[in-house]
């Protein structure tokens, strides 16, 4: 079981995770490298180091951000896939076994509202397509929420238009390309790579998303036919489409030995294409959380697991969808699931 932890500015302490039970590694990354650049080996043996010390471990990696022009296919994009991939052979030196990274154009996880209130006085993330249709993207992305990186209104506007002449077809032959040049450097390193899903999984801002449901994550492992090429399966994003029957698309996967990360969070679907979350109580959402790790379990995965996105309760303030006490329960819940599974 692992937590996600945001460095030294987090609010969540590594002290108070090394106290949630079971948990020991932690999920994290360096924030503040340009999208694009190398990871130095420093870096990173500081990031391990000071998790060490706290008698945890760094156990994943997430994300190395994808550079647009990658997924953009321009030109520049070759100096950049050998630079992802010297990173990952660093993160390989330094023993950490899997990377999770996204293709989504743009934007990351998208929400519309950052702290609904739920009947119980907790507060959640939330998503409604129609309040998205109401946004105002012509001040940039500065005072919108959810978003891990921002563009003022020039850079946006610069970006839109280009993915504008970029079809859902052309994404996926960019993403092939990224993975044909960073496979190679995975393998060798003996890291993972774990893409994560498109959230939520359908076009958002008229950007095209490809990595939301089973055929497309199948279709992902087959683009490079290697095992260090896999997933993160992420029962919260996938679990926003009604379609996706995640039990069905665990089993699939991991029968493939291409599930390389688990995020188990649940989603309360209130509409098409609209959900807020919820706990990760199988009963609060409609994330069949039992049917997921079932399938996990008997398709034999040993990968790093984490709770996600918690709801704010006990009046705890913080990284939204990242606080401590909503998160710590969904690790003990997971765990008592999967234990029962064990039996
Ligand atoms: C949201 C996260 C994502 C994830 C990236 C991986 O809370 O699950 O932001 O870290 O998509 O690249």
């Amino acid at each position: 079981m692992t937590f996600r932890w945001f460095g030294a500015d987090d609010p969540v302490s590594l002290r108070h995770i090394r106290q949630i039970p079971g948990v020991r590694g932690v999920v994290s990354a360096l924030y503040d490298v340009p999208v694009g650049d190398i990871w130095s080996r420093d870096n990173l043996d500081q990031l391990a180091g000071s998790i060490d010390a706290e008698g945890l471990e760094l156990a994943v990696i997430e994300s190395i951000p994808v550079h647009e022009d990658i997924k953009l296919g321009r030109s520049g994009r070759d100096r950049l896939a050998d630079q992802y991939a010297e990173s990952i052979g660093s993160i390989g030196e330094i023993g950490v076994p899997v990377l999770c990274y996204n293709f989504m154009p743009v934007f990351d996880w998208m929400r519309t509202d950052l702290s609904m209130r739920l009947p119980d006085g907790s507060f959640a993330l939330a998503y409604d397509d129609e309040v998205l249709a109401r946004m105002d993207l012509s001040k940039g992305t500065g005072d919108l929420p959810g978003w891990a990186t921002a563009y003022d209104s020039a850079t946006l506007a610069g970006l839109l238009d280009a993915y504008s002449r970029v079809s859902e077809e052309q994404l996926w032959d960019n993403l092939a390309w990224f993975l044909e040049r960073i496979t190679p450097a995975a393998e060798s390193a003996g890291v993972k790579l774990a893409i994560h899903p498109d959230d939520p999984p359908w076009p958002v801002f008229g950007l095209p998303r490809i990595i939301t449901s089973g055929p497309a994550l199948e279709k992902l492992v087959g683009l490079v036919d290697s095992p260090a090429n896999g997933v993160t399966f992420c029962t919260g994003s996938l679990g926003a489409h009604e379609a996706n029957d995640l039990p069905a698309m665990a089993r699939r996967l991991g029968e493939k030995g291409r599930i390389h990360f688990a995020h188990c969070r649940n989603v309360k679907r209130t509409g098409p294409r609209a959900f807020h979350e919820v706990a990760h109580l199988a009963g609060d959402g409609d994330v069949d959380m039992h049917g997921v790790l079932t399938a996990l379990r008997d398709t034999g995965f040993d990968g790093p697991m984490r709770p996600d996105h918690g709801r704010m309760i006990w009046d705890e303030r913080g990284r939204p969808g990242y606080g401590l006490y909503d998160r710590a329960l969904g690790a003990t819940y997971l765990q008592g699931l999967w234990e029962g599974l064990s039996i």
